[in-house]
Formats: C-alpha cells, sequence, structure tokens
C-alpha cells in the first residue's frame, strides 16, 4: 500500500511513522508513506494557506489552491488515486470495519486540515471522503490521520510479527478483550486466576469468552446485539 498524507505540519508524523509496527512495515517494503506540505505549493511571498471566511466570523479558512496544487502533484506520483480522504470533524465516524475496507485498497491520499476548515470547494473539487476519529475537538487532522494509519497498517498482511494476528483481537469480534496477566502469580496480594494455570486449554478459552462477554455487558454494552424491546404491559 502507499499512502501520502497531504499537511501543513509533515513534522509531526515523523516520530509515530518512525517506530515500532510502521516504521518496520515501511522497512519490509509493506507499506511507503509519503508526506506534502501543502506550505511548499504557496506562490506569494508570504507562503500564505489560510485567508478570512466569506460571509465573516471567527478563524481562518484553509485555501483551495495550494491545497489544489500540492493535490495535483501528489497525484501523480503513482498510477493509482486510490481513496482520497480528508480528515474533518464533520466526518464519518471512524471505526474498525472502516480501517478493514481501508487496508484493501491499494493507495490512500489522506489529507490533514488546519484552522476552522477547509474551503468547501476542497471537498467537492477533490471528490473527497471525510472521516472523524470521534466526537471531541482536536487542534487539527494530524493526529486523526495518524490514527487511520496506525489502524490500516497493523491489518496488512505482514505487518504484525508472525505470531500475533490482526483478526483474532477484540473489536475485530466485537467484544472487549479478556484480561491478561504474566508473572508474578501473585503481586500485592492480588493472584492470577487459578484456571490460568491449570493447563486445561478448553477450560481456558471457555473463561476467556465469558470474561470478554461480561466485561462487554459491563463497561461497552453498546456493543452487543441490540436488547429485545421491554415488555411493559401490565
Ligand atoms: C467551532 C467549530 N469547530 C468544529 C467542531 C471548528 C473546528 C475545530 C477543530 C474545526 C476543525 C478542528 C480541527 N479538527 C480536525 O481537523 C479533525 C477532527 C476533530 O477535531 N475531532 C475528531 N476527528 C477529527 S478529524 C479532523
Amino acid at each position: 500500500m502507499r499512502i501520502d498524507i497531504i499537511t501543513l505540519f509533515p513534522e509531526m508524523f515523523e516520530s509515530p511513522l518512525n517506530h515500532s509496527i510502521l516504521k518496520r512495515a515501511q522497512d519490509e517494503g509493506i507499506v511507503s508513506i509519503a508526506l506534502a506540505n501543502i506550505r511548499d505549493f504557496t506562490t506569494d511571498k508570504y507562503h500564505k494557506v489560510d485567508d478570512r471566511p466569506y460571509g465573516g466570523g471567527a478563524g481562518m479558512v484553509l485555501m483551495p489552491v495550494p491545497l489544489f496544487d500540492c493535490f495535483e502533484h501528489v497525484e501523480k506520483l503513482a498510477p493509482t488515486r486510490g481513496r482520497v480522504i480528508m480528515l474533518t470533524p464533520q466526518g464519518e465516524p471512524f471505526r474498525q470495519a472502516k480501517a478493514q475496507e481501508l487496508a484493501r485498497e491499494e493507495r490512500l491520499i489522506l489529507i490533514a486540515g488546519r484552522y476552522e476548515g477547509f474551503d468547501e470547494r476542497i471537498r467537492i473539487g477533490l471528490n473527497a471522503e471525510q472521516i472523524s476519529i470521534g466526537d471531541y475537538v482536536l487542534n487539527g487532522g494530524e493526529l486523526a490521520a495518524m490514527v487511520v494509519i496506525d489502524a490500516v497498517v497493523r491489518l496488512l498482511p505482514g505487518a504484525l510479527g508472525h505470531e500475533e494476528s490482526a483478526q483474532d483481537e477484540s473489536f475485530a469480534e466485537g467484544l472487549l478483550e479478556y484480561p491478561h496477566y504474566t508473572r508474578p502469580e501473585v503481586f500485592r496480594g492480588m493472584r492470577v486466576p487459578e484456571i490460568l494455570l491449570s493447563g486445561d486449554h478448553a477450560k481456558i478459552a471457555a473463561w476467556r469468552r465469558r470474561q470478554s462477554l461480561e466485561r462487554t455487558k459491563a463497561w461497552r454494552p453498546d456493543l452487543l446485539p441490540k436488547d429485545p424491546p421491554t415488555d411493559t404491559r401490565s
């Protein structure tokens, strides 16, 4: 997979992209990630990328011209356009199903904004999809783009070590994970559940399944299949 990131702050991506799984996936040629700085495509003396909103109001708006010039440069760096995705608070909430869908693409072009927002003609003109990572306010789209990249790249074949598999994980199954334990057997008076020391793999699997269900019911009931309607007659 090839991922292009269009941003005003390419430096923000350097550390997350150069550690652990994302670093290894790039080193092994599983993914190639390239950064493009919108400001490099300005032609005025002040390298201006934002301007005041028509109609008035607070804040500044990302201008369409440098963004389009940057996009058209980036687009030509590979043969396929892939999916063009703007990170915006108005976007579709990002979930594991979307990560799995994106992991099947040959190329992604992610556009991270700043300021109050993008000039609307950017979204229309690029026919871009929009993704939000949740209902809270960030200072820009960069961290959201990194979240999407992190979630997608770990799903690419070979990105995780051999023993690890992205498939048997909790969100892929729609449940929270069971509790994990490692040494020591007793830590500050808290014992490892006896069953995990029993060596009975069928019993352990059943226990873990039940733990997953109980935790999901307690902490994330919204993940479970919908409750049947309550009968309120007499
Ligand atoms: C006052 C209106 N604000 C909209 C909620 C303006 C605004 C705030 C923050 C506009 C852009 C931003 C920057 N956020 C993102 O670019 C962003 C984001 C987010 O804030 N939350 C969740 N997902 C995302 S993806 C991009």
